[in-house]
């Protein structure tokens, strides 16, 4: 049947963009979508209906966008991620269509505060930390630039889990962020796929033509729910789709009928589980036959998607690397390579040579860390067990790979052990295989790309050295700074017009802003107040304070040995130490607040007990008299996305102290510059580019290079020497061994004391000595607050650079070769 009612045949039209327009599909959505009238709607009911009515200004511009994407004959974009850490979405969808006044004033007309509403949103938080956060950046300047292209990920049923302390320590809770419903998703239950696992292998006949198969032993349905990514203020609104795991089928009726309703419902269990709960680590990640179905899940089905659903029927599969680019965000995804070789040559047909050329052209890889212990593998075990055809198609692509060193450089056995996908322990190195099968593979910074080939991947490096790029991370300015810090965005508009949070880099107009005296005081006058509005949050939260006069001093992360919390630590214990054995007046302090945020992975006993000595140290410190209030440790429980874009516009100075070569990039450093703090930190990861950009005098920079590192490493590191030359080290480290932060009982620390002295794998000591004279940089820069203002607005200024528009251009020049759409 053709329609013919004339309503049919226009695409739909949003609502009227005005109050009452907004008022009338608001309270539409109240009685039709909630059955609710508004004097009866909870907050939720009108949580709901504000979200659905927002998505109803999005879905005309939606459904034309997914129109044209799919008659588009240029290249697309497949952002394959295990993680994306979205924030929440009300205030960004409102922002991004243009509506945030409209709907303050709808609401206010019907009783509603709007900021309640905004406070109502859980937050998804579908990731771990800077990687998911990453992809969540991305997808979002995509779309901002009309870049073709559509993410793909898992819909996890639980996020990262809800941090909460008990005696200071960390307990996880579930974070159940479905419970009250999902108003940003459409589940599309019709375009489900299946993804199957297990079973054999054999070969057979095909028209004399001998062929591979595999006969899996068991499937799961991958269900998509679709997430609308707007782009600022452009009317392009692109795809994020989020896998779901279902079991084939739902329940076995005759099973069920017979009373056996606990096998009826265990297959439903064991298929749901799939999608259950994103792996809280972080960097070390471990060897668990879960996740490795997760992995596969979300990639078998998105690859099933694209050449299924996406690619026209007919379509010339010689063609598809002009039409699609599938960037693999580190390993998690890298078991797509396999698949895609598996869908062109046991399903298409494809001769081997011509499916891996293809295969070649439309990978690109993403590595976000250089720890070895970070770099995935799996057990040929395990993989033949799971997925035993992928297995056979990654001892191909090996042999043939190997091959091809032998060719190149001789029979060297140990460079050919080497740089085998397969280890001689019989591991699959993730990768090696993205690598090998890469057309591109980019690091996160300059200095993590030049590492990556000077030292990771050194002899693929000296292979193929016309693979390897560097593309430095980016954040999105209209989260990081238009959300987060709505005072400073109305300062810079008012200095520089409109325009800026699509082109970052004009925040270098405000460098001669840096010289006005009024400006300055403006300056400082957002600060200040962004530190009551975080003293407000906090309060409410938590119960902490935040003193107006106090130097805000933030390290936010994961919670990881690398990063170096127990090194802020040493520095808090130092300043509390002089104090309270006399060798320094309380008057003479510079009055600070420490906040802490972090989330220790929970098989992470080094982390845990950090964190429960962060909690230690903070209430001794804050209730001893002898500081009247001078130094104060606030760790909010739980960070995330939500107390980031709290946390980061108060800051005065950003704490990015890892070990020289350890952090690949880093993207919090880029968000607290931006944010006009003053970055304390290593040569390290983004923080080099950082302190190009904003100069020396800008930037408090202290501790080892990564050269030096290695250095010290070769030479035999031994802690204890630099707690013997240090008088202050030793006394900060002998007051926490001491029990004086855990009522007297010496054991409780003592194997953070022990570690630092006698391992200390990431050289917090070595580095502690040069960190507290920094630090006493920084008290006498704050001293005269004028100029510490100034500095601030040149960091602003300078870092327009670390917008993810310019990420996303970078990776379009160097990688992916697309363009944007008209
Ligand atoms: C996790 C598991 C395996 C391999 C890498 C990771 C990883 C790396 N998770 N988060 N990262 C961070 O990614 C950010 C975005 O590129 C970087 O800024 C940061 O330095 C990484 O630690």
């Amino acid at each position: 049947m053709v329609a013919t009612h004339p309503l049919a045949l226009a695409p739909v039209s949003s609502p009227p963009a005005t109050v009452d327009g907004f008022v009338r599909e608001f309270l539409l959505n109240l009685n039709m979508e909630r059955g609710v009238a508004l004097s009866a709607a909870t907050e939720t009911d009108k949580y709901m209906a504000l979200a659905a009515t927002v998505r109803d200004y999005l879905v005309a511009r939606w459904l034309e966008d997914q129109r044209r994407q799919r008659e588009d004959q240029r290249k697309a974009v497949c952002y394959l991620s295990a993680e994306y850490l979205l924030g929440r979405q009300l205030d960004n969808n409102l922002l991004a269509s243009g509506l945030t006044d409209i709907a303050t004033e709808a609401l206010a007309a019907c009783g509603i505060d709007i900021d309640t509403m905004r406070a109502h949103e859980v937050e998804p938080g579908l990731g771990n930390g800077g990687l998911g956060r990453l992809a969540a950046c991305f997808v979002d300047s995509l779309a901002t630039l009309s870049v073709p292209s559509i993410g793909y990920g898992i819909r996890y049923e639980y996020g990262i889990f809800r941090q909460v302390f008990r005696g200071g320590e960390q307990i996880e809770k579930p974070d159940a962020w479905l419970a009250l419903g999902s108003p940003w998703e459409f589940r599309h239950p019709e375009a489900a796929q299946t993804v199957s696992f297990a079973g054999h292998t054999e070969t057979y006949d095909d028209g004399g033509v001998i062929r591979s198969r595999w006969v899996p032993a068991w499937s799961v349905r991958a269900v998509p729910y679709n997430y609308m990514v707007p782009g600022y203020q452009n009317g392009r609104v692109n795809t994020l789709r989020l896998w779901s795991a279902e079991a084939t089928k739902a329940f076995d009726l005759r099973t069920f009928n017979s009373g056996d309703y606990v096998e009826a419902v265990r297959a439903q269990t064991f298929a749901e589980n799939i999608s259950k709960v994103l792996y809280p680590e972080d960097s070390t990640p471990q060897g668990k036959e879960l996740r490795l179905q997760q992995q596969y899940f979300f990639v078998a089905a998105s690859i099933a998607d694209y050449m299924t659903k996406v690619l026209p029927e007919d379509f010339d599969l010689e063609d598809l690397p002009d039409r699609v680019i599938f960037q693999l965000n580190d390993t998690h995804p890298v078991i797509a390579v396999p698949e895609m070789m598996r869908v062109l040559v046991d399903e298409r047909k494809l001769d081997w040579d011509a499916a891996w050329a293809i295969t070649q052209k439309c990978f690109a890889y993403t590595c976000h860390t250089l720890l070895p212990e970070a770099l995935e593998v799996w057990s040929v075990d395990l993989l033949g067990r799971l997925l035993p055809r992928h297995l056979e198609i990654i001892y191909r692509i090996n042999d043939e790979f190997l091959l091809r060193v032998r060719e190149r450089f001789g029979d060297d056995e140990q460079r050919l052990r080497d740089m085998s996908i397969v280890s001689e322990h019989r591991a699959v190195r993730m990768a090696y295989l993205a690598t090998v099968a890469g057309a591109k593979v980019n690091g996160v910074a300059e200095l993590h790309s030049q590492l990556l080939r000077e030292k990771v991947l050194h002899q693929f490096d000296e292979m193929m050295p016309e693979k390897f790029t560097n593309v430095t991370n980016g954040v999105t300015p209209r989260r990081f700074v238009r959300l987060a810090n709505p005072k400073l965005s109305e300062l810079i508009t008012a200095a520089l017009g409109t325009g800026w949070l699509t082109d970052l880099e004009r925040l270098r107009e405000l460098e001669s802003y840096a010289e006005d005296p009024d400006f300055r005081a403006a300056f400082a006058d957002v600060k200040a107040a962004n530190k009551r509005r975080l003293n407000d949050v906090l309060m409410k939260r938590d119960g902490f304070e935040i003193a107006d006069d106090h130097l805000l001093d933030v390290m936010v992360k994961r919670l990881h040995e690398y990063k170096r919390q127990t090194l802020k630590l040493l520095h808090i214990v130092t300043l509390y130490e002089r104090v309270v054995s006399g060798r320094v007046a309380v008057s003479d302090l510079q009055p600070r607040t420490f906040i802490f945020g972090a989330k220790a992975a929970p098989g992470y006993a080094m982390a845990k007990r950090v964190i429960h000595l962060i909690n230690a140290v903070g209430a001794v410190v804050n209730n001893d008299p002898r500081l009247e209030g001078r130094l104060k440790v606030v760790f909010p429980p739980n960070y995330n996305v939500t107390l980031a874009e709290r946390v980061i516009p108060a800051a005065d100075l950003s704490e990015q102290i890892s070990l020289a070569g350890k952090e690949a990039s880093g993207t919090g450093n880029m968000k607290f510059a931006l944010n006009g703090a003053l970055t304390i930190g290593t040569d390290d990861g983004a923080n080099v580019e950082i302190r190009e950009l904003v100069g020396d005098d800008n930037f408090f920079l202290f501790g080892m290079s990564e050269p030096e590192v290695e250095e010290l490493w070769a030479a035999g590191y031994r802690p204890g020497e630099f707690a013997q030359a240090d008088d202050e080290l030793r006394r900060a480290l002998d007051l926490i061994g001491s029990g004086a932060f855990s009522e007297g009982d010496r054991s409780t620390f003592e194997p953070v004391v022990s570690n630092l002295l006698y391992d200390d794998r990431f050289m917090v000591l070595a580095d502690y000595t040069s960190y507290i004279a920094a630090q006493e940089r920084v008290d006498a820069a704050y001293a005269d607050r004028d100029a510490w203002t100034r500095s601030a607005i040149l960091n602003v200024a300078r870092t327009g650079f670390f917008s993810s528009d310019r990420s996303i251009r970078d990776y379009i020049d160097r990688i992916w070769h697309t363009q944007p759409a008209r």
